[in-house]
């Protein structure tokens, strides 16, 4: 009998690929362009292992496995959550009928975008922190690190396993483009502005993984409430892995305001950067453009497409089932942020009552801007324990903006709108300027030597799975 390459082994998973030959056949045939796309894409620092979590299954007690794995052997495998054989529809005009187990012809085409815009966001990050473990400043962050590029890693295979499955050729070819794209590429970019930024140092990293780590969580949270079952439980799992990520930002950003707090009260002065650490007003310039571009990737205000979506059943609110109201929104408004004309050719920022179906991403917008401003305060009450006056805040809706009603105009943090040429002139007050980004690149060293950690972040409080801070946690090649 011939011996047939085992790939249901190579890429575990729970939606019985063995019983599929054909479905199987063409992820074994995308698996290693994804491992071609890795090698030259993914990673650059050599390891010989790392301390990582592996999704095994989705049950409570299977679904994390942690180990040291060498690099090229982890299994990116296919999870989806769980089945409900009654779920029903949440939302939209088809609230009430059974969720989809396969996708209506009409809807195929917007399924088939909005799938393809999660899926390459994912490889996308993976590029861009590429080069970071060269300048880790510890173990346990190099570790987080991987754990987090594999995990976008995983929900890359996610989106490509819906696509292969339910979309036939088109779906091939899209998962064939996710690995052809590339971020920042002049010939051919990731498709949303966020996935074309550097990430170039770690404390880009960590506001990465808090403000736009914190876009998919909520966007995901959208996709999990889609009729189309199998988007929806892919998505649920996908979450579970997104705590982490969320982990990593928020107790990140706390490490560099932790620090820098006790450098500043030590030495009694805000004047701390040619002491190792990295300036309050520098923190501030980051968050500011991580929050910023972050926003841009909810789209526009008010949307066609998002209404369209809603109707259709294709992605809710976060929370949909929470909502009090009647779930189809046909007939409601709501008060969307908005420029308005003042008169004698000025504009001002208001709000405006529109269709609430064409609101939708304006309201998740907001539920991630009220999460947005738990990290805020947890940083700021560092500060304060610290007994210092200086606070951070998140700049208003209008700054900085590409896309949407704000994309056409110039506005501080504090959301006044200035002429360009101010902009112009002041933006480097704002936003990280050359010498920020040299200053901090500066502060990157590698610590790679086991218990130590860079000058200028404080330790984690717990170490990963109950292993102290001076575990073992990666092997370095
Ligand atoms: N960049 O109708 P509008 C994550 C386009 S992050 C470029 O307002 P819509 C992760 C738009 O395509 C989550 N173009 O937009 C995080 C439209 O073009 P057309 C990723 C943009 O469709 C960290 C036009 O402008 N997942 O998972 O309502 C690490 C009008 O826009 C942008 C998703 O985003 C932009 N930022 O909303 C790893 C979920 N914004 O139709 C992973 C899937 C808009 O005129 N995507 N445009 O040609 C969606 O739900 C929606 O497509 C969007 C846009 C929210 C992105």
């Amino acid at each position: 009998m011939s011996q047939a390459p085992d790939y249901t082994d190579k890429i575990p998973n729970n939606v019985g690929l063995r019983e599929d030959r054909r479905l199987q056949r063409a992820l074994e045939s995308w698996q290693p362009n994804f491992l071609n796309w890795w090698e030259s894409m993914g990673p650059t620092l050599p390891t010989q292992d790392v301390y990582l979590r592996t999704a095994v299954n989705v049950g409570r007690e299977g679904w994390a496995h942690f180990a040291h794995v060498p690099m090229p052997d982890y299994r990116w495998g296919i999870f989806l959550a769980e089945q409900d054989p009654n779920r029903q529809i949440g939302f939209g005009q088809h609230k009430g009928e059974p969720a989809w187990q396969q996708i209506p012809g009409e809807y195929r085409s917007d399924l088939l975008r909005l799938i393809v815009i999660q899926g390459d966001t994912e490889p996308a990050s993976v590029e861009q922190q590429r080069n970071l473990g060269a300048t880790a400043p510890s173990l346990y962050d190099l570790r987080n690190l991987f754990q987090v590029n594999v995990e976008e890693g995983r929900h890359l295979w996610a989106m490509v396993y819906l696509l292969h499955a339910y979309f036939g050729r088109e779906g091939r070819e899209e998962a064939e483009e996710l690995l052809h794209r590339n971020s920042g590429s002049q010939d051919a970019p990731r498709i949303l502005g966020a996935f074309n930024e550097e990430t170039p140092d770690w404390l880009s990293f960590y506001m990465f993984t808090y403000f736009t780590d914190r876009d998919g969580k909520y966007q995901l949270g959208t996709l999990k409430e889609s009729a189309f079952d199998p988007l929806s439980r892919t998505c649920e799992f996908m979450l579970k892995e997104e705590a982490h990520h969320m982990m990593v930002g928020t107790t990140g950003v706390d490490r560099v305001v932790e620090r820098t707090a006790q450098v500043m009260v030590e030495n009694d002065t805000d004047d701390v950067a040619a002491r190792g650490v990295i300036p309050l007003p520098v923190i501030q310039k980051y968050l500011n453009f991580h929050y910023s571009v972050s926003l841009d990737l909810f789209g526009g205000e008010t949307s066609t497409n998002v209404a369209n979506y809603y109707t259709a059943g294709l992605k809710g609110r976060w929370s949909e089932e929470r909502r009090q109201d009647d779930h189809r929104l046909t007939d409601d408004a709501m008060m969307v942020d908005a420029l308005v004309d003042a008169g004698n050719g000025q504009q001002s920022i208001t709000e405006v009552e529109v269709a609430a179906l064409t609101g939708l991403n304006t309201d998740l917008r907001r539920q991630y801007i009220a999460d947005c401003r738990g990290g805020v305060n947890r940083w700021n009450k560092i500060l304060a324990d610290a007994g210092l006056a200086h606070r951070l805040s998140l700049p208003h809706i209008a700054f900085n903006r590409r896309v949407g009603a704000f994309a056409a105009v110039t506005a501080t943090p504090a959301g006044e709108l200035i002429p360009a040429d101010e902009w112009q002139r002041r933006q480097g007050e704002w936003l990280p300027t050359d010498v920020d980004k040299i200053h901090v690149r500066s502060l990157m060293r590698p610590v790679h030597e086991r218990g130590k950690i860079a000058a200028w972040i404080a330790p984690p409080r717990n170490g990963i799975n109950g292993k102290p801070f001076d575990y073992d946690y990666v092997h370095l090649a």
